[in-house]
This record gives structure tokens, sequence and C-alpha cells, in this order.
């Protein structure tokens, strides 16, 4: 599998020659990953980087392979789910010095997981953050969003100069998207960037004929990514790809790379969008193109 630096996307596809000029970036696949979630235990897949070097030494594979951005959950010392602000603080450092990512800290957690411990997230200052734009049926659990959340959250995105991603499992959130946008106004960066999370049991199916739904309700100039959950991250992958959105990829949506065939690393999930990318010359986007895009203050 073809990977490329980090700072410079690669050729586009079999054949391409190196003089072609690099592609703008709405002609470019921005490719997330999302490498542990909180759901998964590392004993049952071993790939789950848990400590903060596997989180440092995965993001650097997945760069390499052809990501853009890293959302990010942490472990404790036992590898549980956590949101401890001095760790997450660490976590931010560690990978703006091991990486040139953009890096996105996850404000859903844990299902278990406070309000309040989810609003102090955003004190790590990261460049990014996911927003969940309401609340969903989470297979047994329910990962709850209510709208004084949301709202209190975007709020303070928009003080600490935090770039969200609004997550959208559903298209109910679609329209508190639009909710939030009327009565707060645009986000900090000045564009909205969304991610359909397809094929939660209890939220939106991950196919062809939902998503292009969802993509229709978007706000006006809004771009998005997809990912599907599952068994549907192949075809939300295609469809995402065809209807000219970005893609999400990673050990916290899927914990297999085939029928029967675990993950042996988060590396792989990267490099299987970043060939599709490229065939449909739409190649990776740089770090630095996904900051123009996303309205991230650029590093240097
Ligand atoms: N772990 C899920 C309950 C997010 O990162 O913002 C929520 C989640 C969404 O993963
Ligand atoms: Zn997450």
């Amino acid at each position: 599998m073809t990977t490329h630096s980090a700072n410079q996307p690669p050729a586009a596809g079999p054949g391409a020659r190196s003089s072609r000029p690099a592609p703008s970036a709405h002609e470019a696949t921005l490719i997330t990953v999302a490498p542990t979630g909180a759901e998964s235990e590392k004993p049952a897949v071993p790939a789950l980087p848990v400590t903060l070097d596997e989180l440092v030494t995965t993001a650097k594979e997945c760069q390499a392979a052809g990501a853009a951005v890293i959302h990010v959950h942490i472990r404790d010392d036992r590898a549980r789910p956590t949101l401890d602000l001095a760790r997450l603080t660490d976590t931010v450092v560690a990978l703006r010095e091991g990486t040139d990512l953009i890096v996105q800290l996850s404000t859903g957690g844990a299902v278990t997981d406070g309000f309040d411990s989810r609003l102090a997230v955003l004190d790590a200052v990261p460049d990014a953050c996911s927003l969940t734009c309401g609340t969903v049926n989470f297979g047994d659990e329910v990962f709850s969003n209510p709208w004084p959340f949301i709202r209190d959250l975007y709020q303070r995105t928009k003080e600490l100069g935090v770039v969200p991603e609004f997550e959208l499992f559903d298209l109910g959130h679609v329209a508190t998207l639009h909710r939030l946008l009327a009565d707060l106004g645009a986000p900090h960066g000045g564009h909205v960037h969304c991610d359909l999370v397809m094929g939660v049991p209890g939220g939106m199916p991950g196919d062809a004929a939902t998503l292009v739904q969802a993509v229709s309700a978007l706000p006006e100039g809004a771009t998005w990514s997809a990912t599907g959950i599952g068994r549907s991250t192949l075809p939300v992958m295609f469809a995402a790809l065809s209807a000219g959105g970005h893609l999400r990829v990673g050990v916290e949506d899927k914990v297999s790379f085939a029928r029967g065939r675990p993950v042996t690393g988060t590396a792989e999930l990267v490099e299987r969008p970043a060939a599709l990318a490229a065939l449909a010359q739409r190649p990776p986007m740089s770090p630095d193109q996904a900051r123009a895009l996303l309205g991230v203050t650029p590093r240097h």
C-alpha cells in the first residue's frame, strides 16, 4: 500500500505524474482517524492504543498513511476510558510534538461520563473537538446530549477558540445543528464541518440512501465526513466518496478489517480509504490543507 509524507499530498493514483499540481482542499479527501474510542477493551482488541506512547506511535503511522485529523479518546493506567484533564492536556502536547495532525478531542467520552467532565475536556485546548448534536440510543445504552448541554459546549468552543466538528448520529441531530447555528452563530474558524456517524444501533442506518438524505439536509456551505460503524463501514465509505464527502475510520468505529479478520493496526484502516480516495482522484489532503478547510489556526 502506498504511503506519503505528511505535508505532501500523495500522487493521484497509479501512473500519476509527479509534476501534477497538488489538489486543492475541495478536490482532496480529508481522512480522520479515530484510533481508540471508549467502547472496546484492550484484551479483545490488541490493536487499540491505550498508552500515550501507543497513541503517538499510532498517530504517526496514520499520518504517514494519509490521515489529517486524529479524533482522540484516552485511557487510564488500567486502560479504562478517562477524561482526566491532566492526561488530556499531556496528550494534546504529545500529539502536537510528534505529528502534524489536527488534534480533535472527543467531548462525547463514554456513555457513563457526566456533562461537567465532558465540558471540561475543552480546557485541554485542543485544535478541535467533537460536538454531538443530540441524544441517541447507543446499543443498550443512551448517549445523552440534551439541548442545554449542546448549547453550553458550543458556547465554550467559541470562548476557547476550539473548532467543533458536529457529530450527527440521526436526522434529528441535523435539525438541532440548524437551531444551534441560528441561535449562537458560526463556529470558531467560521466553517461548519459535520461528521455523519452511521450504523450505530439506535441511530441512522449506514446506507447510501440515508447518507444522501442526511447530506441534503446539512446547512448551506457545510462540509462533511462520514463513518459507518461495524458492517456499514465500507458501504458508507463508498457512498461518501461518491457524494463528495470526507471520511473517518479507525478502531473506534470498526474492530475487524474484513469478515473474520481482526484489525492488526490502525494504519491499515487508514490505508484503505487513502487508496480509494486516490482511485477516485480525490487523494488524501495534508494536515495543512485540512487546517485551511476547517478553519483551524495554522501551527507555524
Ligand atoms: N463514545 C461514545 C459514547 C464522541 O467522541 O464525541 C461517544 C462518542 C462521540 O464517541
Ligand atoms: Zn469518539
